[in-house]
């Protein structure tokens, strides 16, 4: 199996005016086509090539010492990524319904204590790397961050459901280095629909996020 880059579960300028076409075209098109030209480069010979990414990013530490690193940082770039455009959307932000919301006010007090508290994370992540809504094997919820393109399936039996992306490159254009004013902005872009499914998914059993990928030649 060779990855590839997913198609856009919308149109590359639908989430203007709060994200834009320009940032897209780069960050999608560039930095998400890098991350997986690098993985599936990376992938040779380790035996793994067959493993959809979601599988793939529970079994990382399998790689050999020498090509462990390129596949954590390519094949969590291409996941995370992949996360990240699936859980924005057009005429999103509002607030969760159904379980989530649940979950969040179980968790967090209270819907708005939860977008303090996950911004907070998302400031305060030292250089390049996420935030995250992640799911316990009992199905409560935490935020959590990771530097890099770490994300916990590599190391824990958490699930990513809701992930923003504070390396500058995912809000530079619009917002220069004020990562803050992007986390207020990213509010406006989440799809809880979408997050909501990726709870279910998480849940029981299932893959969290469809990713297309080429079949086998
Ligand atoms: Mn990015």
């Amino acid at each position: 199996m060779t990855h590839t880059l997913p198609t856009l579960p919308w149109a590359i300028d639908a989430l203007e005016p709060n994200y834009l076409a320009s940032t897209m075209e780069f960050h999608y098109k560039k930095h998400h086509q890098a991350y997986v030209d690098k993985l599936n480069a990376a992938l040779e010979g380790t035996g793994l090539e067959d493993l959809a990414i979601e599988e793939l990013m529970t079994r990382v530490q399998e790689v050999a010492d020498g090509k462990r690193q390129a596949v954590i940082n390519n094949g969590g770039g291409h996941y995370n990524h992949t996360l990240f455009w699936n859980i924005m959307g057009p005429n999103a932000g509002g607030e969760p319904t159904g379980t989530v919301a649940e979950k969040i006010n179980e968790a967090f007090g209270s819907f708005e204590n939860f977008k303090v508290e996950f911004a907070n994370a998302a400031a305060t992540q030292f250089g390049s790397g996420w935030a995250w809504l992640t799911v316990n094997t009992d199905g409560s919820l935490n935020i959590e961050k990771s530097a890099n393109q770490d994300n916990c399936l590599m190391n824990s039996d958490r699930k990513p459901i809701m992930v923003i992306d504070v390396w500058e490159h995912a809000y530079y254009l619009e917002h220069q280095n004020k990562r803050p004013s992007w986390i207020e902005t990213f509010y406006k872009l989440i799809n809880w629909s979408a997050v909501e499914t990726n709870y279910q998914n998480a849940t029981s059993g299932k893959t969290i996020i469809e990713v297309n990928a080429a079949a086998a030649a």
